[in-house]
């Protein structure tokens, strides 16, 4: 018949391996080691986590603005305006550094907003042309007038913008001022402004 030993050898050593470790690790198997591992990943997945999440934030919501206080609104006529220190009188884009003070205490021609435009003025106040280096306020987007030049804040394939307004008559312009839509005041003028002539033969008038 075989002897059956408590736990060590024959000579009575107790089995070496669970121990209590100095410092006061005891009875630690390879399993709480690797439960050990794992909390310290779930973690560092954890940690990671939370730094992509903060990094798409920043990516999406854009860096902080470069002008304190500065923000965005929607003028009466549903564009892009800013924001007036007094929180509730909202200025369309253009009139930010134009050399008029238009906000109750001047703000929108403050130094520190308007010293580098557009480069010191806050994105939302800002849209570019169809050629890089020319910018145009965000509220002339779409607003009938060519003041990119070459008609890319009105016309596709740089700016999607509605159809023409009801104010307006659709055509291609002969005036450099408009894009392809013109103003139906200009129509029966006896003046060309469509090169199809249908503001003086189709338009039934202002
Ligand atoms: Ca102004
Ligand atoms: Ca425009």
């Amino acid at each position: 018949m075989n002897k059956i030993f408590p736990q060590g050898d024959a000579n009575g050593n107790a089995a070496a391996g669970s121990k209590a470790l100095p410092g006061g690790e005891a009875d630690c198997s390879p399993c709480c080691y690797s439960r050990r591992g794992a909390c310290l990943s779930a973690f560092l997945i954890l940690l990671l986590t939370t730094l992509a999440a903060l990094i798409a934030l920043v990516a999406i919501l854009g860096p902080p603005s470069r002008t304190p206080g500065a923000q965005a609104c929607v003028t009466q006529m549903n564009r892009t305006g800013f924001l007036c220190n007094d929180r509730s009188s909202c200025i369309p884009a253009s009139r930010v550094c134009d050399g008029v003070r238009t906000c109750a205490h001047g703000e929108d021609e403050e130094e520190a907003l308007c010293r580098a435009v557009p480069q010191s003025l806050p994105g939302f106040l800002v849209a570019h042309c169809g050629d890089p280096a020319s910018w145009i306020y965000s509220d002339q987007m779409c607003d009938g007038i060519n003041n990119c030049g070459d008609c890319s804040d009105e016309l596709s394939p740089v700016t999607t913008c509605l159809p023409c307004g009801p104010g307006w008559w659709p055509c291609p312009s002969t005036v450099f001022k408009y894009c392809s839509c013109i103003p139906r005041s200009l129509c029966r003028d006896h003046v060309q402004h469509c090169s199809d002539w249908s503001d003086e033969y189709s338009c039934p008038g202002p």
